[in-house]
């Protein structure tokens, strides 16, 4: 979709919060469309657990970019992609931005980690920062390259997951919105929001706030929007989800003495025939044929 980085704006500017949902590939993010989701987040934790490796930069950049450009091919909604850390230095940048943008993907966001970078919540993960400058860098070379000037790049600093404090934080996403961020995500592993709180209220930036609450899941969207936080990241939900339906269906499949002992929990044949519109197959068929017919191929 050629232009959901305009859609996603026009989002943020009429909404006052966005609700944007994880997916790990084409069938979640349609359904994250489906269910009336403003976006889908093509997580770097969430696709890398589909392709079953850590996520700690191990997956190339051209592998998330096939992922995100099956999202793009099959959804009508923005597809923000996580770039992690950007996959290497400025020339990374420069480059995954002229490609996430040409594949149709409506924004990215790199954090200021040092790669290869380890998840954000992982207990006793490393998660060194790189300098202010040299994240900076990354900004500039990122926005310079964008052909479209809607193009997000969301700049997510790690300083409260590195524990720095909110005034680091406040530093670094000044400094990336001077440098030309379209979006601050302020990502936090706390178990309440209070240091996201803080760091909104100290924040006298003019480009929106992005957050990903995993961690402190009791936040209410009241509470978000009263931060004036735009976008709210449910990252990892439909992948925990999947991978505990998955396993209890295959813990009960495997004791089944037939496939009825399982057939009530599942998704009908003729669901995933919608998703993936195997129905419009007849019509094409139907079309075709009477074409055909028109030029004297079929009596
Ligand atoms: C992701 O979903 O890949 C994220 C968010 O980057 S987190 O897993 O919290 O780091
Ligand atoms: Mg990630």
């Amino acid at each position: 979709m050629s232009n959901g980085s305009e859609q996603l704006r026009k989002k943020i500017k009429e909404k006052s919060i966005l609700k944007i949902g994880g997916a790990f590939d084409a069938m979640s993010a349609k359904l994250v469309e489906i269910n009336d989701f403003d976006a889908v987040w093509a997580g770097s934790f969430a696709i890398s657990a589909t392709h079953a490796v850590p996520d700690a930069s191990i997956m190339t950049m051209t592998e998330f970019l096939q992922v995100a450009k099956n999202m793009v091919d099959s959804c009508d909604i923005p597809i923000i992609a996580d770039c992690d850390t950007g996959f290497g230095g400025p020339s990374n940048v420069s480059h995954l931005v002229k490609q996430y943008e040409q594949a149709g993907v409506a924004g990215i966001s790199i954090e200021d980690k040092i790669f290869p970078k380890q998840n954000s919540l992982l207990k006793n993960g490393k998660q060194e920062l790189l300098s202010e400058k040299e994240f900076v860098a990354k900004i500039i070379a990122g926005k310079e390259s964008k052909t479209n000037q809607d193009f997000l790049i969301i700049a997510r600093t790690e300083a409260l997951i590195a524990g720095l404090g909110v005034d680091e934080a406040i530093k670094r996403a000044t400094a990336y919105e001077n440098a030309g961020a379209d979006a601050i995500l302020i990502h936090s592993k706390s178990n309440t929001p209070k240091e996201v709180f803080e760091f909104c209220n100290l924040w006298k930036g003019q480009i929106p706030i992005v957050v990903v609450p995993t961690s402190y899941g009791s936040v209410t969207i009241d509470e978000l929007i009263e931060h004036d936080i735009k976008m709210v990241i449910y990252a990892n939900q439909t992948l925990r989800i999947a991978h505990k339906a998955m396993s209890l269906l295959l813990k009960k499949l495997e004791k089944a003495n037939s496939l009825n002992d399982v057939d009530e929990e599942i998704s009908s044949m003729e669901e995933i025939f919608e998703l993936q519109k195997m129905f419009e197959i007849h019509s094409q068929e139907k079309d075709i044929e009477r074409k055909l017919r028109n030029m004297g191929y079929i009596n």
